[in-house]
C-alpha cells in the first residue's frame, strides 16, 4: 500500500529536517502560505490525506471538514490538547504524537526553572548587567537540597523530573487521584491541596485539556503558601493565570517558574516586572537533540502510515 506521493497539508512552519523529508517524499501544501485557505480547501481539499501539525498549532475542525479524504494527523509534540480527538475519532482519522523523545529535555527545563527561581539566577543576572553589584547586594536564595518537590502528574516526564530532583537530595511527593502508583516509592497524595501544603516546589506536568483546566487554582496556591514556588512546564491552561498573578502580587507564594501560559505568546503584563518570576517562551522541548528526535519521529509516523497504514507512536482515540 506504499503511497509516498500522498498530498499532505502542513499546518505551520516545522523543523527544517522534517520539512526537507516531507518535501522529498510527499506532495506538500503549506497551509500558512496559501492566501485564501478556505477557498483553496473547497477546491483542492479532497486531495489531502495527511495533516502535519504541532502541539502548539493544533488543528481546526472547520478546515478539517473541508478535507473529506483525510486519514491521518501527525503532530509534533507529546501534548495534543489543541487537537479535537473526539472529532478525529468520529471521522476515523488516526493521530500520532511524539512521546518519550522529549522526556529529558522537558525535565531539564523543569530543573532549570526550579534552580533559577530558587537561586534568583535571572534576577542575579539582571543585577550584574545593570551595574548594581558595585553598590549593593542581592538577597539570598533557597536551597533545593532537603526540600519537598511535589509533582502534579507523575507520568513519563514527571518520573524523569522526579529522578533528577531526587539527585538534588529533594524529597519527592506526587498527586494522583485514587490509588498510588505501584512502581514508585515516592509519597502519594490523592488530594492536590494536601500535596501543595507539603511542597516547597510544586511542579506541574499533567496533560492540558478539559480534565485539567485550572487544576492549579486559588485554593491550591493558598495551600502552597508564601515560602513555596510553582513551576509549570505543562500547559498554561492547567493554571488559573489570574489567580496566579493575584497570588504573586500579594506574596501568596514565593515565586514561579513558567514556561507555558494561557494565551501564548501573550504573558500577563503584571508578571513582567516581578523579580521572583522566571518566564520562558515554551522552550520545554527546545534543544537541538530533542527537536531533531521529534522531527524524525513525526516523519517516521507519516512515512509508516503511507507505507502500510500503521503508526509508530499512535494516540489511542
Ligand atoms: C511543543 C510541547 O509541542 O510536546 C509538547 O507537548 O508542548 C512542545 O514540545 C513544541 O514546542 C511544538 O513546536
Amino acid at each position: 500500500m506504499s503511497d509516498k506521493k500522498a498530498d499532505v497539508l502542513v499546518w505551520g512552519p516545522v523543523h527544517a529536517a522534517l520539512t526537507q523529508n516531507l518535501n522529498r517524499d510527499f506532495n506538500v501544501h503549506n497551509r500558512w502560505q496559501i492566501q485564501d485557505i478556505d477557498a483553496w480547501a473547497s477546491e483542492h481539499g479532497d486531495r489531502i490525506r495527511g495533516v502535519v501539525t504541532s502541539g502548539v498549532y493544533g488543528t481546526d475542525n472547520a478546515l478539517l471538514d473541508k478535507l473529506p479524504n483525510l486519514q491521518v494527523v501527525n503532530s509534533f509534540g507529546v501534548g495534543y490538547d489543541a487537537i479535537d480527538t473526539a472529532y478525529l475519532a468520529k471521522r476515523g482519522i488516526r493521530l500520532s504524537n511524539t512521546p518519550d523523545v522529549l522526556n529529558n529535555a522537558v525535565a531539564e527545563t523543569a530543573m532549570a526553572l526550579m534552580l533559577c527561581v530558587s537561586r534568583r539566577i535571572s534576577e542575579a543576572e539582571r543585577f550584574v548587567r545593570a551595574g548594581k553589584w558595585t553598590s549593593g547586594k542581592l538577597p539570598l536564595g533557597n536551597d533545593l537540597c532537603g526540600k519537598t518537590c511535589g509533582i502534579v502528574g507523575l507520568g513519563k516526564i514527571g518520573k524523569t523530573i522526579a529522578k533528577r530532583a531526587a539527585a538534588f537530595d529533594m524529597t519527592i511527593a506526587y498527586f494522583r487521584r485514587g490509588q498510588p502508583y505501584s512502581d514508585v516509592s515516592y509519597t502519594h497524595y490523592a488530594d492536590l491541596v494536601e500535596l501543595a501544603k507539603a511542597s516547597d516546589y510544586l511542579i506541574v506536568i499533567v496533560p492540558g485539556g478539559a480534565d485539567t483546566q485550572h487544576l492549579i487554582n486559588a485554593e491550591v496556591l493558598k495551600a502552597l503558601g508564601p515560602k513555596s514556588y510553582l513551576i509549570n512546564v505543562a500547559r498554561g491552561s492547567v493554571v488559573d493565570e489570574q489567580a496566579l498573578v493575584a497570588s504573586l502580587l500579594e506574596s501568596g507564594i514565593a515565586g514561579a517558574g513558567l514556561d507555558v501560559f494561557e494565551d501564548e505568546p501573550n504573558v500577563p503584563a503584571e508578571l513582567l516586572n516581578l523579580d521572583n518570576v522566571v518566564l520562558t517562551p515554551h522552550i520545554g522541548s527546545g534543544t537541538y537533540e530533542t527537536r531533531q528526535a521529534m522531527a524524525d519521529l513525526v516523519f517516521a509516523n507519516v512515512s509508516r502510515f503511507f507505507d502500510d497504514g500503521e503508526l509508530v507512536t499512535p494516540v489511542s482515540l
